[in-house]
């Protein structure tokens, strides 16, 4: 039985149980994080030394960062349905690359301020910094999903796991945006999957 470790409105963890569930594999899920605590016990830093979520165990297989699990899942559990070939997995490769070093590090501050602090504690200069990075961020995304439906080319794969909760947050939190048509229309074919609904469709906090 795979056990995930994650309250489910971190980001992180939401594209963890996105592909859990998208994959069918039984798991348990165990509520840690911000009010749930668990991060900072001795048990919790065994596993994962960075005291964060999402930490995933399979067997003897403890893991930790969000993209490395979903890599292992793909590839474990599977059964070849995120990666058709090579170009494609390394196509897919690139958005998740993306999605850590550059899309949420971009929107990390607007999302901090506008739904984590309270009004009388948000910094407006630093919000429309980060909306502003964000926004360049997604021009990037919708021209690339002009040309392809999916991340990694023609077919879903293990790409939207990674980019698909951060879009949603951004789509849905109180902040000023851009229209970007063809992002929204591949949103929009994400949410038709269940398991982007079980995974994604909750009050963004
Ligand atoms: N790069 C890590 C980032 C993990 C991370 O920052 N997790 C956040 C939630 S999205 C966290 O653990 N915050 C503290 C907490 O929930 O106690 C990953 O992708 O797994």
């Amino acid at each position: 039985m795979i056990t995930l470790w994650g309250r489910l409105n971190s980001v992180n963890v939401q594209k963890v149980v996105f592909c859990l569930e998208e994959i069918g594999a039984p798991y348990e899920r165990v509520e840690a994080g911000l009010q749930f605590g668990v991060v900072d016990t001795p048990a919790y830093r065994a596993m994962n030394p960075n005291g964060l979520v999402p930490t995933l165990r399979d067997g003897d297989l403890v893991l930790w960062e969000s993209n490395a699990i979903l890599r292992y899942l793909c590839a474990v559990h599977g059964q070849g349905r995120f990666w058709p070939d090579a170009a494609a997995r390394a196509l897919g490769d690139r958005w998740m690359d993306w999605q850590q070093t550059a899309f949420a590090p971009a929107m990390f501050r607007a999302f901090h301020d506008l739904v984590r602090k309270p009004p009388e504690q948000r910094d407006a200069a630093a919000i429309e910094d980060s909306r502003k990075a964000t926004e360049k961020r997604l021009a990037v995304l919708d021209a690339a999903l002009a040309k392809t439906p999916w991340l990694g080319g023609e077919t879903f794969g293990a790409a939207e796991f990674a980019v698909a909760p951060h879009v949603h947050r951004w789509l849905n939190m109180p902040v000023a945006r851009l229209s970007h048509s063809a992002l929204e229309k591949w949103y929009e074919r994400v949410m038709t999957r269940p398991a982007a609904q079980r995974a994604l469709t909750l009050p963004v906090t």
